[in-house]
Parts: C-alpha cells; structure tokens; sequence
C-alpha cells in the first residue's frame, strides 16, 4: 500500500494496546533512582518520557526505529545507486517502524510536493522583519505564520473526539514538513540572493527540490541535502528540540505552535546553532593561521578558546560517550566527494586535536565530535557558505522527527506533561531527614 495514512491507520490499534497493557502490567516497575546531581544536572539521566520514534545508545548513537546510521544508509531507498537514502524515506520508517519500498517513498515524495504550497501572508510576515533578522527568526516567523492554516485547531475547536486528534495531527505535521522547503529557502534567497526565489521542480524528491530551491543544483550537493535532511531528523526525545516540541504539544497546542518552539530551542548555541559556531571557529582558525596549521599552533588556538571562556563547539554531548555516527557520515561523505577541502582537513586534525584537551580539562563528559562539528563545511563546499543560515536546515530536517512523534503523541492518547520542580529549601530539607 503506497499510503501512510493508511498504514497508520492499520498500526495505531495495536500500539495503543501494547501501551495499554504495558501500563495495566509493569506500571509500578521503578527505573532507578532519582539523585539530587541529577535534579541539579539538568536532569541528565532520568528517565521520563516515552519517545517511540529514536533512541540513542551512548556508544552506538542513534537508532531510528532499531535501525543505526550505517544501518539506514543500507537499506532505505536512495536516488541514486548506492547513494544517500532519501529522506521521505526516513519519515516513512519513523512513522511505521517499517523500512519502506521505493514505491512507498515515490508516493510520499509526491504526496509532500502536492502539500507544498505556502499561503502569500506567510511571506509577507517574513517580508516584515529587517532583512538582517537572524535567518532561524525569520524561519520561525514563518512557521508561525503557517499555523494560521491548522486543522489541529480547527478540529480541537469543533470537539473532535481525544481518538481522533491524531487525524489533524498527521495533516498539519506533513503539510508543515512540506511546506518547510519553501519557507526556509525563501529565508536564505530573501537574505542573500536579493529575494529572487526559485520555483520548485516537480520531478525532484523532498531534499534535493530543498538544495534546488536554495539555487544549487550541483548532484553532489543533492546527495548531500539527502543525506543531512536524513540525519539530522531525530535524536531521540530528550534533547531540546525534540522534548520542546513534545512538551508543547502535549498541551495539544497544534504541531505548528509546537514545532515553532522546537526550532527556537534549536537556535541555542549548546544545541543546533552549534553548527553555525563549529563552522565560524573553524574558519576563524584559517583566517588566523592559515591553512598549514602545525598541531601545536592547533593545540594553542583550542586552548586560547576554552581559556576565553568559550566552549568548542561541535565537540561534546550531552547522552553519546563516543564520535557522534552522524559526525562518522559526514566524514564519509567528506572522504568520498571533497577530501582535498581545507577546511575538512583541518577538522580532521581537530579531530586528533582536541578530544585530548577536552579530556585534560578534566570535567568534560564527552570530549568526542558531535553531528555539528562537521555539517557547517560539507554545506560551505558546495557555496552554501553563509554560515548564520546553517541551522535552518537543521530545522527542516528535525520537523521529521518532532512530527512523527507529535502523530504518535495524539494516537497514543499521551497525557498532559508535567514533572515535579522543588526549591533549594525543599531539596535542603529532604536531605536533612534522610
Ligand atoms: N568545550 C568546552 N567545555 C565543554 C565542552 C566543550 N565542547 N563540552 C562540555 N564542556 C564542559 C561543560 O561546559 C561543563 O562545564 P561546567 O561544569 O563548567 O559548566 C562540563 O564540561 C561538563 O559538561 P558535560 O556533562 O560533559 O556536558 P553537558 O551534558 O552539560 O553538555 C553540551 C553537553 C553538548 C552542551 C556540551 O558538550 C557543549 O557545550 N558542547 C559544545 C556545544 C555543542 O557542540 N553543542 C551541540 C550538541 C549537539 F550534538 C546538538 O545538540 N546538536
């Protein structure tokens, strides 16, 4: 069946039953214990949200639906042979658990381009902002403003039945992810191409219609957006994005409103803006040195950095304990299409460079590279080198994600989300007693 909908909506009775019996049997099971650091800590390390579509081993990274990185670039269908898989793709897999046939993702592919048209006001309320407003303002604005089109809120409004929410729910997160394209590569042709927009073309998929609306066309640079859209859609839930979207959502604000506030937390520099500061240090580095860097002038630039008190970004992270896999295909790719690019070169002595000084800080968990350490150049190859516009298509990639998990949100009935705060007081109290 070429569908999702379809396929959806033969899955959702069985999982609601699964959820239902997981509560009914195993609902006081305790998952360890809460500790003050962690209440301190931000939390790392509780468990405390269910999160179907992606989980994230420590050591192994991410797994969308079991399936690893590597295990993905395998088997899902791809544009062209043995190439990057294609995105639509990937959302089929969040949504069913099932890799898809290239049929099912032609569909798809079609499906979205037919969803793809934007309402005129939206541009106009991007239109409306300085054109120096940082690109994800921009990007935001104009996911607000295609909220105005919510089905979600027009069903809520008319007491559509809790079973049913998923229903607007799936409408509003693939037209959303659909008519992200559009919107995002109005934002860059509106900052740094004088506002000439390019239509899109009817016969190309989701990631490669994006590149092509941006105006590069380049086969390389296709594959590439196929490939960055594919990893950067989900990181499981708990990172800011993806927990954002969830959080709000589950105020059954409708998944415009709540895909908005995932991308604002997305445009943090410990989150998805990292790309944009990785990509900035990194030519800073030429711009000082030079592309003939030796090791030791590295190793004093990394250390001026973190004595200035910044962080290095795109090194680091908050759950994995090793290279980020989404930093592994990127360096592929690297490998494979530019592997003479300066600035890959000097990431890839970085990349010997400066786990041992994160390591020598002593406190940092991770010292490893992250997916942001490298996205920022691959895109730079190609001419896409304004660096600011970088974590836009972050965006457009994690409305896969945050999406796919919104719809499962709804047809799992799952509740309001609302964890415990307590006050220093509190805290000191408690412990007084124990
Ligand atoms: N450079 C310098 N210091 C770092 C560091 C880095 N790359 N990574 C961690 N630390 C520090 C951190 O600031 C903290 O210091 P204080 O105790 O003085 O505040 C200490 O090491 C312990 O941190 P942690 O437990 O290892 O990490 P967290 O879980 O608190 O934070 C990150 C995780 C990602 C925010 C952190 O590693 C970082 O700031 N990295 C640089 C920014 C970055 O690349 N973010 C992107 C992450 C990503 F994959 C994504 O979200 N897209």
């Amino acid at each position: 069946d070429l569908d999702l909908k379809s396929q959806l909506r033969e899955l959702i009775p069985e999982q609601q039953d699964r959820l239902k019996k997981l509560k009914s049997e195993h609902g006081k099971v305790q998952l360890g214990n809460i500790t003050v650091d962690m209440v301190l800590g931000g939390m790392r390390g509780i468990i405390g949200m269910l999160w179907e579509t992606s989980l994230v081993d420590p050591e192994e990274g991410i797994r969308f639906r079991g399936l690893s990185i590597p295990e993905c670039r395998k088997v899902l269908p791809t544009a062209v042979e043995g190439g990057e898989p294609l995105p639509e793709g990937l959302l089929w897999l969040l949504l069913t658990g099932k890799v898809p046939t290239k049929d099912q993702v032609d569909a798809l592919s079609k499906e979205l381009l037919a969803r793809s048209t934007v309402p005129a006001h939206v541009y106009k309320v991007i239109d409306a902002l300085p054109v120096t407003a940082h690109p994800m303002t921009q990007f935001t604005a104009g996911i607000m403003a295609l909220q105005v089109e919510s089905e979600f809120q027009k069903a809520y409004g008319n007491g559509l039945p809790k079973s049913k929410l998923w229903e607007p729910t799936y409408e509003d997160c693939l037209n959303l992810i659909a008519r992200l394209p559009p919107v995002a590569s109005y934002v860059y042709r509106r900052i740094f191409k004088d506002g000439k927009s390019i239509e899109a073309d009817d016969s190309l998929d989701y990631a490669a219609n994006l590149s092509h609306m941006l105006g590069f066309d380049d086969p390389r640079m296709l594959e590439l957006m196929r490939l960055h859209v594919t990893i950067h859609a989900d990181h499981e839930g708990g990172n800011i994005s993806s927990h954002t979207g969830h959080l709000v959502g589950s105020a059954l604000s409708d998944p415009y409103l709540s895909f908005a506030s995932s991308v604002n937390g997305l445009a943090g520099p410990l989150h998805g803006l990292a790309n944009q500061e990785a990509l900035l240090w990194l030519k800073s580095i030429i711009q000082e040195t030079g592309s003939d860097v030796t090791t030791d002038q590295l190793k004093d630039y990394v250390w001026k950095t973190l004595k200035s008190g910044k962080v290095v970004h795109g090194f680091g992270h908050g759950v994995l304990r090793r290279t980020d896999p989404r930093y592994l295909c990127q360096r592929e790719f690297a490998l494979k299409y530019l592997p003479e690019d300066p600035l890959f070169q000097l990431l890839s002595k970085l990349y010997e460079v400066v786990p041992p000084i994160l390591t020598e800080l002593g406190k940092v968990k991770n010292p490893w590279p992250n997916v942001d350490a490298h996205s920022g150049l691959l895109l730079n190859h190609f001419g896409l080198s304004e660096t600011r516009y970088h974590t836009v298509l972050f965006g457009v990639s994690r409305s896969m994600g945050v999406g796919s998990q919104l719809i499962w949100d709804r047809a799992l009935g799952l509740p309001l989300e609302r964890p415990k705060s307590v006050t220093m007081e509190w805290l000191e109290n408690y412990c007084k007693n124990k």
